[in-house]
């Protein structure tokens, strides 16, 4: 089981297309186990995107990420950080495959609707950011078993 960090930016948020993203997770067979709202500090900007600073749209990215309300989500399952990178599609919904959420409901090459967690480290990292111990939850979900095969004891 994978947990992945999910931000549904300001421009989700403020075009209300919330609950139509969370959906696709939700109907994907993914846990949602961690949600919040929040503004997003300079700061944790910052860090979040650390990795960029220095890079031409770094200061824009920020002042992007800090203007508005965001959605902070975890969300679980088998190999849950590539199936969601997948989900969200390439970078921009300009380019970004019909049937992705960023091909469906974008078509800027700066505004993006969401982030997500690119590998395990970057997960685990950006989960310890956002979210406090206690806050991501342990689901026992009744339909597990029909999500996964457990006759081997473990979810496939
Ligand atoms: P990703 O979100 O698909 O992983 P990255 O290349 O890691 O894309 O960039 C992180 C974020 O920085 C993007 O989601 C986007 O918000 C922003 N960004 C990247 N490149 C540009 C750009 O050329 N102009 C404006 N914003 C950008
Ligand atoms: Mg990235």
């Amino acid at each position: 089981m994978e947990t992945t960090l999910i931000i549904l930016k300001p421009d989700a948020v403020q075009r209300g297309l919330m609950g139509q993203i969370i959906s696709r997770f939700e109907d994907k067979g993914l846990a949602i186990v961690g949600m919040k709202m929040m503004t997003i500090s300079q700061a944790l900007a910052g860090t979040h995107y650390g990795d960029h600073k220095g890079k031409p749209f770094y200061d824009g990215l920020v002042g992007f990420m800090t203007s508005s309300p965001v959605c902070v989500l975890a969300i679980q399952g088998v190999g849950a950080i590539a199936i969601c990178r997948k989900m969200m599609g390439a970078t921009f919904g300009s380019n970004a495959d019909a049937g992705t959420i960023r091909g469906d409901y974008g078509s800027s090459n700066s505004f993006n609707l969401i982030h997500g967690s690119d590998s395990p480290e970057a997960a685990a990292k950006e989960i310890g950011l956002f979210f406090k111990d206690g806050d991501i939850q342990i689901i026992d979900r009744a339909i597990g078993g029909w999500v996964y095969d457990m006759s081997s004891g473990t979810p496939e």
